[in-house]
C-alpha cells in the first residue's frame, strides 16, 4: 500500500513558530505605544486638579502640563487637556489627562454637564470621520474619553440631583468610575456607610458604572470586578506634594490635627484607584470605549446619515449638533454605502 502524503497544513509535523505571534504583536505595540485618556468631573473644588497631579505626576517623563510641584493649582475655567508620557520597561503610555470646571459655580447649574457630553461626542465624532475618510491614516490619533472619575463630595448624603442627572447622562457614553474626593474628612466608620449608602443610591439610580458585566470575562477577571464593584466609589484623598512622617518622606496631607499618607491603604484608597486604571483595567478601559461607548455612537450616527442621504429635506433627530464634523466628510455628501 502507497503512503498517504503528509498533509502539512493541517497537522504540522514539527514546529513552525506560529505561537511567536504574541511575540510579534507585542513588539508592535510596544513601537506604537498606549494611549490613554482620562476625564475628571464633579462640583468645584473637590481636588480633581490635585488628583491628576497625584495619579501620573510621581512618572512623568515628558509633561507638556503642570511641570513641576511647586506651581500652584488653580481654579480650573474651562476644559483643559494635559499630555503625558510615562515610560516603565520600554512600555510608552501617553496619557492625556482632561480637566474640567467643577460645576455648581453658575447661578443657573441646570444641564451644567453638557459641555462635558458635548465633548466625549466630540472626541468619538472626530474619530469617525477620520475613519471615513478614503485615505485615512494608518493608526487613527485617539483622543476618545476611555474613563471619566466622577467626584462626590464627601458629605455622608444622598446624591443631588445634579450628580444624578450628570451620571446618568455621563455614563451612557462613557465609563464611568465615581470617587468620594477628599475622604480624609471622614471617619473610617462615617466612610464606609457614605460608600454603601452611594452604592445603593447608584442602584436605585440605575446608573451604568464601569467595570460592565461580560460573559467574555474569566472566572478571575470576574471575580475582580466583584472585589472592585464592592470597592467603588473609592474614598481618595489626593495631594501634589511630599510631606515627612516619621523622618519618610511621603505623597501626603498635613493639617492641624495629623497627616495622612495618602499612599497608604489603611488611610484611603488612592492606590486601589491607581491600581485599578494602570494594572488591571487599563487595557480594558480603552476596549470597552472603543468596542462599546464608540461603536454605539458610531452605528447611530450612521444610520442617521443614511435617513439624511436617503431623504435629504428631513434632518434626523439622531444627528446632533456634536456631529458638524461629520457633514464635510465625503461620505456624507456621497451617501453611506450599503452592504
Ligand atoms: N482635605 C483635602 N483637601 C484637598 C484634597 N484634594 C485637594 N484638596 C484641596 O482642595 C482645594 C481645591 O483643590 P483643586 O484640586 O483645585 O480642586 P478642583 O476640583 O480642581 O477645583 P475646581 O477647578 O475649582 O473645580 C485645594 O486647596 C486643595 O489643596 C483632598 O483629598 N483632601
Ligand atoms: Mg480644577
Amino acid at each position: 500500500m502507497e503512503d498517504q502524503p503528509v498533509n502539512n497544513y493541517s497537522q504540522p509535523s514539527k514546529y513552525v513558530g506560529f505561537d511567536t505571534i504574541t511575540t510579534q504583536i507585542e513588539s508592535r505595540l510596544l513601537k506604537r505605544g498606549f494611549q490613554f485618556n482620562i476625564m475628571v468631573v464633579g462640583r468645584s473644588g473637590l481636588g480633581k486638579s490635585t488628583l491628576v497631579n497625584t495619579l501620573f505626576s510621581s512618572k512623568l517623563t515628558n509633561s507638556h502640563g503642570r511641570r513641576s510641584p511647586s506651581e500652584p493649582i488653580e481654579k480650573t475655567t474651562e476644559i483643559k487637556v494635559s499630555s503625558h508620557t510615562l515610560t516603565e520597561n520600554n512600555v510608552r503610555l501617553n496619557i492625556n489627562v482632561i480637566d474640567t470646571p467643577g460645576f455648581g459655580d453658575q447661578i443657573n447649574n441646570e444641564k451644567c454637564w453638557e459641555p462635558l457630553v458635548k465633548y466625549v461626542k466630540e472626541q468619538h465624532s472626530q474619530y469617525l470621520r477620520k475613519e471615513l475618510t478614503a485615505q485615512r491614516d494608518k493608526f487613527l490619533p485617539d483622543t476618545r474619553v476611555h474613563c471619566i472619575l466622577y467626584f462626590i463630595p464627601p458629605n455622608g448624603q444622598k446624591l443631588k440631583q445634579l450628580d444624578v442627572q450628570a451620571l446618568k447622562k455621563l455614563s451612557e457614553i462613557a465609563n464611568v468610575v465615581p470617587i468620594i474626593a477628599k475622604s480624609d474628612s471622614l471617619t473610617l466608620d462615617e466612610r464606609n456607610d457614605f460608600k454603601k449608602l452611594l452604592q445603593s443610591e447608584f442602584l436605585k439610580y440605575q446608573f451604568n458604572i464601569y467595570p460592565y458585566d461580560s460573559e467574555d470575562l474569566y472566572e478571575e477577571e470576574r471575580q475582580l470586578n466583584e472585589d472592585i464593584k464592592s470597592l467603588i466609589p473609592f474614598a481618595i484623598a489626593g495631594s501634589d506634594h511630599e510631606i515627612e512622617i516619621n523622618g519618610e518622606f511621603v505623597r501626603g496631607r498635613k493639617t492641624r490635627w495629623g497627616a495622612i499618607n495618602i499612599e497608604d491603604v489603611s488611610q484611603c484608597e488612592f492606590v486601589f484607584l491607581r491600581d485599578f486604571l494602570t494594572r488591571t483595567h487599563l487595557q480594558d478601559l480603552i476596549e470597552t470605549t472603543a468596542l462599546t461607548h464608540y461603536e454605539t455612537f458610531r452605528s447611530k450616527q450612521l444610520i442617521a446619515l443614511k435617513e439624511n442621504a436617503s431623504n435629504p429635506n428631513r434632518q434626523s433627530q439622531s444627528m446632533s449638533n456634536t456631529n458638524q464634523d461629520l457633514r464635510n466628510t465625503p461620505m456624507y455628501s456621497a451617501g453611506i454605502p450599503t452592504r
